[in-house]
């Protein structure tokens, strides 16, 4: 048997041949000759799974022996993307495995297209716990995710008629081939009721919670394989699943409907990700699905703690537990709950540990976007945790009073709990006071948080504040998206970028060197053909290579700006109408992203480029000079087929308001220039690409406010400028309707009569910088050294980068190296 463990560990060809056929047949239970793609991809997803065990439970079992500090990341979200490939390249048996598939007649491309990608984010936030669980695993720092297995992830986008339409994500239909169930290690999870006091045997005054019901949660793990190591970290997803013995009572009174009916309202618990970015103030069940991750997960670790015999104590020693958003902040008064109710620790020694445990990532400057839950719901869901957090605001409030004497309208600000009208939980508030330390993703977002979102934290206590500039793995962004690009910058750096990305620097001496340049405009000319065909295969839209291929994808929303981009368009169209032999640079648009299913004003956007597209790329006048096209479902997979291949990342929010973004940087990393404004991280980028290689345009961010201030009047701007009268008539018309004025009213009216995200203040700026876009574009070769350029400055962006700063200035942890058991 000892020959089988090896055989199927084994990276050797013939070994991978041999396990991929077998698996053909004992796991998929076919032969070649009926076997469909689907087949293969599972087979070669259970050959290459079988590769990562031993690494898996070597790394399991060293974090078990030793004494490190583990990282614990909290995230409602992991967008994780599709496994495979990203386990290919970093197992380094891609070009083996591609081959070997090839002799047997298959292609590798084909069959990694098969895999269902968990969708289980619903953008940047998602995506950047992603990036994060890798760069922890490449650079071996022990570390777990924990967040939950929905059963439905974000929701499949198509288009009807232009519009969205929203179909149900079921990427669990053919299985899963990455996870492992663990049931031994299913937790309890209990909900609403009400609180007793009781006095124990040492006549203390104790609280005991009386749930009215009880949930299980059930680990599913995925092994997260780090580049070249032999670390595997672990994914650690919670399903809900029914407590049977808890409906016992239902089911002898002959109940049985009811007690399927508990059955069916828990595992409700873990069914779908909630595809709002929008506040949920409302929405109990959400509640309810933050509390339950959560609490799974604090008493998983504190099952760790155990097994390793590390008494409660110690427990901020043992884990650092990073809150991704406040969407796990209700584990500030779970931790205390656990240690306080259950462990029977003192509260002080209990509040010690809980903050020297927490840190806190605020996401988002977007004031809606805060999270609050009404008084009377959180009562309901979890009334030994209101009890606690009032336990905390009191304490926490008697802290300000002492620093700021006299200040009441302070201390309203910072309580807990608001108190203006309806009654809420501030879960901000909560994340900051349980947490040692708080950053932002971004200079400017961390700025920005300490003079106003959480300004009055900060005066409390700056110590606490950092900021920690997001980044993106290589490894997936660069390595496995855009193979050519990889192999050119190998031969021409060997591969010590790829986990060091600082080396692409590297690049700038062969910026001079023309054949280097034609070497890297071939690859993205090679990108761009690949994306076109695919657009041409799917939309049946012709699209030339050589245009410009300037990309916007992201979610869709006003403050991102979308609309911008298309007045931007129906600007040129009107300049090709009014001279049809103008000298226009071709470009081709290409939007992607997703609106929430209730954010109507979205929804518009969307249907407006869609219109926009199916006007400009028919009209003859137009001679194929623009081709607008809306990617329907962008995702993770859709990503890795479209960074490569764009020339221009449009990355155009009103200054102020994007934290950070990350698309910005998986384009430039893949040599596609950026035309942005002075948001986010975009200013750190053209800190490091250098201003004459950005293209930035609009209001910053005091302006932006300073106008705000001065009662922002867009109709003024409308009246001064010809160009953007003609493109907003022109929509107003309903020329891009079919006649009908009355679909578009509700967006050209807000932009002319409120535009909050001051697009109208931004236009003739932003269709300057395009010009200049345009003509720079002309000089193939200056774009090229730009390009390169832009490439070899992005190292800084690596999520590698970001990780090494959380866990030295954060988190404490470091790397432990493993070595594989055999
Ligand atoms: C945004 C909004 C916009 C207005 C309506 C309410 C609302 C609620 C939530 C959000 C964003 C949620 C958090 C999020 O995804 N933030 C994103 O995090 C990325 C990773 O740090 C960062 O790059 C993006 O700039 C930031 O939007």
């Amino acid at each position: 048997t000892d020959r089988r463990v090896s055989e199927r560990a084994s990276l050797d060809k013939r070994d991978l041949r041999r396990s991929f056929l077998d698996n053909l047949l004992y796991v998929q239970g076919k032969f070649p000759k009926l076997a469909n793609n689907a087949d293969y991809y599972l087979a070669l997803a259970h050959t290459v799974r079988d590769r990562l065990m031993q690494r898996w439970i070597s790394t399991a079992s060293a974090y078990t022996s030793q004494a490190s500090r583990t990282v614990c990341y909290l995230s409602a979200e992991f967008l994780m993307g599709p496994h495979l490939g990203n386990n290919l390249i970093n197992l380094g048996i891609y070009d083996e495995t591609a081959k070997m598939v090839a002799e047997l007649g298959l292609d590798l491309e084909d069959l990694l297209y098969q895999e269902e990608e968990p969708g289980l984010g619903n953008g940047g936030l998602g995506r950047l716990a992603a990036c994060f669980i890798d760069s922890l695993a490449t650079l071996e720092v022990p570390a777990l995710g924990y967040g939950i297995r929905y059963e439905y992830g974000i929701f499949h986008q198509t288009l009807v008629d232009g519009w969205q339409a929203e179909k149900t994500d079921k990427w669990l239909r053919y299985g899963n081939p990455w996870e492992i169930a663990r049931p031994e290690w299913t937790v309890e999870i209990r909900f609403g009721g009400h609180t007793e006091q009781y006095v124990d045997e040492q006549q203390r005054l104790r609280v005991r919670w009386l749930p009215a019901r009880v949930v299980l949660g059930v680990p599913h793990d995925t092994p997260i394989l780090g580049y070249h190591v032999n670390t595997a970290n672990t994914l650690r997803l919670w399903k809900a699943e029914a407590a049977e013995s808890f409906d016992f009572g239902q089911f002898n009174r002959g109940d049985y409907a009811g007690a399927v009916t508990q059955k069916i309202v828990s595992e409700n618990l873990s069914k779908v990700l909630y595809p709002n970015d929008e506040q949920e103030a409302g929405k109990e069940l959400r509640l309810q699905q933050q509390y339950f991750f959560v609490s799974a997960s604090l008493q998983d670790m504190l099952r760790i703690l155990k097994i390793q015999g590390v008494p409660v104590e110690n427990f901020h020693e043992k884990f650092a537990v990073q809150l991704n958003d406040t969407h796990p902040a209700i584990g500030v008064a779970e931790l205390m709950r656990l240690l306080v109710d259950e462990h029977l620790l003192v509260w002080d020694t209990a509040w010690d540990i809980t903050c020297k445990s927490f840190g806190y990532t605020n996401h988002t400057l977007m004031p809606e976007a805060l999270e609050r839950w009404s008084l009377p719901l959180f009562q309901r869901v979890l009334p030994r945790h209101l009890e606690i957090i009032y336990e905390i605001n009191a304490r926490f409030l008697d802290q300000v009073r002492l620093r700021f004497f006299g200040d009441e309208q302070r201390l309203a600000r910072m309580s807990l709990i608001d108190e203006h009208g309806p009654r809420y939980v501030r879960m901000a508030n909560l994340a900051c006071a349980g947490s040692h330390a708080i950053n932002g993703v971004a200079d400017l977002h961390t700025e920005l948080l300490k003079q106003d979102v959480l300004k009055d934290f900060y005066e409390l206590w700056p110590e606490k504040f950092s900021n920690k500039t997001n980044g993106v793995t290589p490894r997936r962004w660069i390595v496995l998206a855009n193979p050519r690009l990889t192999a050119l910058i190998s031969e021409t750096l060997g591969e010590g970028w790829i986990k060091d990305l600082g080396q692409l620097r590297g690049l700038e001496r062969h910026v001079e060197n023309a054949d280097f340049r034609a070497r890297w405009a071939k690859v993205k000319r090679d990108n761009k053909a690949d994306l076109a065909a695919h657009i041409t295969r799917r939309l049946g839209i012709s699209i030339n290579p050589d245009s410009i291929f300037d990309v916007q994808v992201k979610r869709i929303h006003e403050y991102k700006r979308q609309h911008l981009a298309a007045l931007h368009i129906i600007a040129l169209y009107l300049r090709i109408k009014a001279n049809p032999n103008i000298d226009l640079t071709p470009r081709t648009f290409i939007f992607g992203g997703k609106a929430a299913p209730g954010y109507f004003m979205a929804k518009l956007m969307i249907k407006l480029i869609t219109a926009i597209g199916d006007v400009v790329n028919v009209d003859p006048a137009v001679r194929d000079r623009l081709k607008v096209v809306f990617m329907p479902n962008f995702s993770v997979t859709n990503g890795q087929r479209i960074y490569p291949a764009a020339d221009l990342s449009e990355q155009i929010s009103t200054a102020g308001k994007e934290a950070s973004g990350t698309g910005n940087m998986k384009f430039q990393m893949n040599g596609a220039l950026t035309i942005g404004t002075m948001d986010g991280a975009n200013i750190e980028i053209q800190q490091e690409v250098g201003a004459e290689n950005f293209f930035q345009f609009g209001l910053s961010t005091p302006e932006v406010y300073a106008l705000g201030a001065s009662g922002y009047r867009p109709m003024e701007y409308y009246q001064r400028s010809d160009a953007l009268r003609e493109v907003i008539d022109l929509i107003a018309s309903g020329f891009f309707s079919r006649g009908d004025a009355s679909l578009f009213k509700p967006l050209v009216d807000n932009l002319l009569y409120h535009d909050p995200y001051f697009l109208l203040a931004d236009f003739d700026s932003y269709v300057a910088c395009q010009d200049e876009v345009a003509s720079v574009y002309r000089d193939a070769d200056r774009w090229t050294r730009m390009a390169i350029l832009n490439s070899a400055r992005s190292g800084k962006f690596s999520s590698d980068r970001t990780i090494l700063q959380y866990c030295d200035e954060i988190w404490g942890a470091k790397s432990v190296p493993i070595r594989l058991l055999t």
